[in-house]
């Protein structure tokens, strides 16, 4: 790690840490050819924010554990960039959710799940975790997707009720959400189709994301359901906040 991303008084500390974990996170072959450039856009909303989890935010992943806790079979969904940026944050969310997570990647090659699954095994062994580590044999599919980005476990993302799906691309949201599921999506872009289409969206950073359920978690355990979550308002909400930037 260089001088200056190691140095946590840093400015732009965290911003280094990530860029390092996804560094290395390439050398290890986990990552998508496209990693790096939907990283610097997440980059860029994340500067709009101001780097801060926003109320809206807050609200939004206070909701999602909601949902998660409550489910009857809650998974966890995990591609390149969200194993790189915080596999051992959100394999800790899953202990403690006590659900599965399954390495579901947009650019399947054999080569990057074997690399994933392993990592995340690693990790697992070494922090001692109780949690199922799926993916490694699809034998299910999304209906109305095409080729292999439809190919699932059945024990996992196939039958779930509730679903997370950090990073996600807007068709398999679509198709996730047409499938009768509760989709919650962790999204810095909030125009994006995805952010527009899940049932619950976090305009924030992954890790921040991670971060702030684990810490939910220990303190409080569960949170409760609120009756009146509009994640319409929600995605608006994170707009007028970026809005807001360009007016001060
Ligand atoms: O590992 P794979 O093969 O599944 O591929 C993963 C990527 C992320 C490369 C793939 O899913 C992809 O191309 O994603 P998109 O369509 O570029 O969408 C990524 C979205 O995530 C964008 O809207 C970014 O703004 C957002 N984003 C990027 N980094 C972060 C983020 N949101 C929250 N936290 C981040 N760290």
């Amino acid at each position: 790690m260089s001088k200056i991303a190691a140095d946590p008084t840093h400015p732009r500390y965290q911003s280094l840490l990530m860029r390092h974990r996804l560094e290395v996170a390439e050398q290890k072959g986990l990552l998508a050819g496209s990693a790096l450039i939907a990283h610097g856009r997440g980059e860029a909303f994340d500067y709009l924010i101001g780097e801060q989890t926003i109320p809206s935010a807050l609200q939004a992943t206070r909701q999602a554990l909601a949902y998660l806790s409550a489910a009857k079979r809650p998974v966890i969904s995990l591609n390149g960039n969200v194993v790189a940026l915080a596999g051992k944050e959100i394999l800790t969310l899953a202990h403690h959710l006590r659900c599965p997570v399954e390495v579901n990647i947009f650019y399947r090659t054999p080569e990057r799940m074997e690399a994933l699954l392993s990592h995340l095994e690693e990790i697992k062994q070494h922090e001692q975790l109780d949690v199922t580590i799926l993916g490694a044999e699809p034998d299910a599919r999304i209906p109305g997707l095409e080729g292999p980005r439809a190919n699932c476990v059945r024990e996992g993302i196939f039958e779930s009720d509730v679903i997370l799906v950090p990073l996600e691309d807007g068709d398999r949201c679509e198709a996730l959400v047409a499938m009768g599921k509760t989709v919650i999506v962790i999204d810095l872009n909030p125009l994006s189709r995805t952010a527009q289409m899940a049932t619950v969206t976090i305009v924030d950073e992954l890790t921040r994301v991670v971060n702030n359920m684990n810490n939910l978690f220990e303190s409080i355990g569960q949170t409760s359901l609120s009756h009146t979550y509009d994640n319409q308002d929600i995605v608006q909400q994170a707009l007028d906040h970026i809005l807001s930037f360009f007016a001060s």
